[in-house]
């Protein structure tokens, strides 16, 4: 049947008050342009008329400012799930405008599978390719859109003619077998493939819009001091590893997380001339990894997004062939699943907000009330590595804020699955030590020397256990930033009777 195509005014037009709209994409990579725009001035024209227009915001990741930005500042989300990055989106969910539900990634699809978020009634999705009989083919970014697109009553397609229709073949899309028919997943290697390059939906409920839209990434930050030194200091450590025997010779396969550190750290790796090339399996694939594998560092990266900036995905569209043996996009359900990442033994590389010094680690909550992004993939990944490794400087805002603290102030990944934390200072390696031992090597290894005397001296306090944790001073350093502006003047002997 001939597919119909509409405009992306009448595309929004098909979306209900209460609906909930299931976007495709991961971080900006992969999500729809135009039809959210148009959704949001849908919900300030029905806000002006006195009318109620909110609608619940599924999505693999984080997305471009079209969608999180506009809807948040148009007042157009009840509920968002699963992280975010927009800045609009971040201050409208601090401020309680919608309930903002964050859970690991590779959870998303299957909960909503299982019933636990309710009904997803539309799917908007982008693509590279859609065919008469209902095959689409996602663009940079996957995410959830299997589950979307068979689940939800309509389909609205934005296909973007930017997007090179050859892109068909770079995507393996497998959805999960609901429990107890739940097989294993037939990856047993990176470059494993056990889906369809595209989703097959009925052609009867695709709406297709058709749009010319660039990414809307933007670039990554030159490389800092602090930054390079604590990229210097991974690759350090991966070698004396390999030395070790704890790193196999042939390396393990990578997952690193999103932002400028992750981007250095792989940078790195890449010139260090001790590490051989490696493989990549991770949710965010970011410029670092197409530099890596043009100049052969990386030899097959595996990812849910190709989150790179318009200026590398150029690079990427014109050298299609290249890139499409040595790169897959899955759905998140299977970029980030536990069960692989034990299988294939990844090491996984993120980011922390704040590290204590008994090694919990808080990736998502400022002083444990103001949401940053949320958890991603993070947990994902660090509870079923090969090796778990944290990367932080050793502090934030000038010094006013050590990363290392007594006690997190929000818990996201504990002690029984940090095994490996890394500062511009040093490597803390926790493994096989008890709490006071990893106390001393974070201490020593991770914090900036101002911090040191005052990380002793809370360590020191005198509690007796086995985790020597002080419950009226363990938040004291945040308590200092929040009376004087800076840690740095924490006092104990306040908290003291
Ligand atoms: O603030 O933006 O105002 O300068 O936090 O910190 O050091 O630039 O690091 O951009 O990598 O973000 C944990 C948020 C780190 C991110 C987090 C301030 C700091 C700065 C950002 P400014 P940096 P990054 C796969 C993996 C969870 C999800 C995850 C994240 C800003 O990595 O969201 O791992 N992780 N996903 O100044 C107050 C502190 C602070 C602090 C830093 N202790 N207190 N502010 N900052 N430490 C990807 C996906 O899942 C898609």
């Amino acid at each position: 049947m001939a597919l119909k195509f509409i405009s992306a005014e009448e595309a929004a037009s098909l979306i209900k008050h209460d609906d909930n709209v299931g976007f495709s994409g991961f971080t900006h990579a992969g999500c729809p342009k135009v039809v959210p725009v148009e959704i949001a001035k849908r919900a300030e024209a029905e806000h002006a008329k006195g009318n109620p227009f909110k609608i619940g915001v599924f999505t693999g990741a984080s997305t471009g400012d079209s969608i999180d930005g506009s809807l948040a500042r148009a007042k157009a989300i009840k509920f968002r799930t699963p992280y975010q990055t927009n800045k609009d989106m971040r201050e409208a969910l601090n401020r309680g405008e919608f309930d903002f539900f964050d859970l690991h990634l590779s959870q998303l699809a299957q909960e909503i599978r299982y019933g636990f978020l309710g009904t997803i009634n539309v799917a908007i999705v982008e693509a590279a390719d859609v065919t008469e009989n209902g095959e689409i083919v996602p663009t940079t970014g996957v995410g959830i859109t299997p589950t979307i697109c068979r689940l939800a009553d309509i389909v609205i397609v934005e296909l973007n003619k930017k997007v090179p229709t050859k892109l068909r073949g770079l995507h393996d899309l497998y959805e999960l077998q609901d429990p107890p028919k739940r097989r294993e997943i037939p990856i047993y290697e990176v470059q494993g493939r056990v889906g369809l390059e595209y989703v097959k939906v009925d052609p009867e409920k695709i709406f297709v819009v058709e749009t010319e839209r660039d990414g809307e990434g933007g670039g990554f930050a030159p490389l800092d001091d602090v930054t390079a030194r604590i990229g210097n200091n991974v690759a350090e450590f991966f070698v004396a590893e390999m030395k070790a025997g704890r790193i196999p010779p042939h390396f393990l396969p990578i997952q690193s997380g999103v932002g400028n550190i992750a981007n250095a750290v792989l940078g790195s790796m890449g010139t260090n001339p001790d590490i051989p090339r490696f493989e990549v399996y991770t949710e965010v694939i970011q410029d670092a990894v197409i530099d890596m594998m043009q100049k052969g560092n990386i030899s097959f990266a595996s990812g849910c997004s190709l989150t790179v900036s318009n200026e590398v995905l150029d690079k990427f569209y014109n050298d299609l062939p290249f890139f499409k043996n040595k790169l897959v996009l899955r759905p998140s359900e299977i970029s980030n699943n536990p069960g692989l990442a034990r299988r294939l033994g990844i090491i996984a590389l993120n980011t922390a907000i704040e590290v204590d010094i008994f090694g919990s680690v808080n990736s998502t909550h400022v002083n444990g009330t103001k949401m940053m992004n949320g958890i991603g993939g993070s947990g994902d990944f660090t509870r079923n590595s090969y090796l778990s490794i944290f990367l932080t400087p050793s502090t934030a805002k000038n010094g006013a804020i050590s990363c290392i603290v007594p006690k997190v102030t929000h818990e996201d990944h504990n002690e029984h699955s940090v095994k490996i934390i890394v500062s511009e200072y040093g490597v803390a390696d926790l493994r096989g030590k008890g709490p006071r031992n990893r106390a001393e090597e974070i201490i020593n290894k991770c914090a900036h020397p101002d911090y040191r005397p005052l990380l002793h001296e809370y360590l020191n306090l005198g509690v007796k256990g086995h985790i020597p944790q002080d419950l009226y001073s363990c938040f004291a350093f945040h308590h200092a930033l929040q009376e004087t502006g800076s840690m740095l003047n924490t006092d104990f002997s306040k908290y003291r009777k």
